[in-house]
């Protein structure tokens, strides 16, 4: 069976200091941020920096992430690993269907229904125990329209 994963989306990488890691990627490897905001819901201060692609939304980006509260996701991952690669996201067109495909394998898909995620995309989580050790996230993208972008499950 096949899960709708179409490509990869971005590396999300947890730092403790966003400002400097992005300084770091822009400094070493001229990748500039092309998007930066808070999701309360996840507990971080996030930016995305392009590495390759166009702008429409599938390009494949770096997502830097620093905790904003000491109980979210990836202010527990810093106590216990330091700052490095945290996930990886996989592209889909439907991250709800890709969800129930993972779902109907066995593993364990970590929200009931899509969350928001960056820039208006629909985001949910795998269990890095049954994919091998990589926290893996399903990534729907807003969709590019000349009235300009919308966002994902939207019409
Ligand atoms: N990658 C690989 N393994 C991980 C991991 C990660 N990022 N995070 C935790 N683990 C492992 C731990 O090493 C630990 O393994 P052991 O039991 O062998 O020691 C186990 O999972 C449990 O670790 P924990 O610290 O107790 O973590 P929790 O169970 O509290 O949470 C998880 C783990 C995956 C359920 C939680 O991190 C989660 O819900 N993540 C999804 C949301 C998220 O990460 N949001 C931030 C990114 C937002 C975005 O991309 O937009
Ligand atoms: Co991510």
């Amino acid at each position: 069976m096949h899960t709708g994963f179409t490509r990869i989306d971005h590396i999300g990488i947890a730092c403790h200091d966003l400002d400097a890691t992005a300084a770091f990627y822009r400094r070493a490897f001229g990748f500039a941020v092309c998007h930066e905001e808070v999701n309360e819901e996840q507990g971080v201060r996030e930016a995305m920096l392009r590495v390759n692609g166009t702008d429409d939304g599938h390009a494949s980006f770096l997502q830097l992430l620093e905790p904003t509260r000491e109980d979210s996701p990836v202010a527990r991952f810093l106590a216990r690993n330091g700052e490095g690669v945290h996930h990886v996201a996989f592209g889909t067109a439907d991250v709800a269907d890709a969800a129930d495909r993972t779902r109907a394998l066995g593993i364990r898909v970590l929200s009931e229904e899509p969350r928001p995620g960056t820039n208006g995309a629909r985001i949910t989580f795998l269990h890095p125990k049954d994919c091998g050790g990589v926290l893996t996230e399903l990534f729907e993208a807003p969709r590019p329209t000349p009235e300009g972008i919308v966002a994902a499950g939207e019409e």
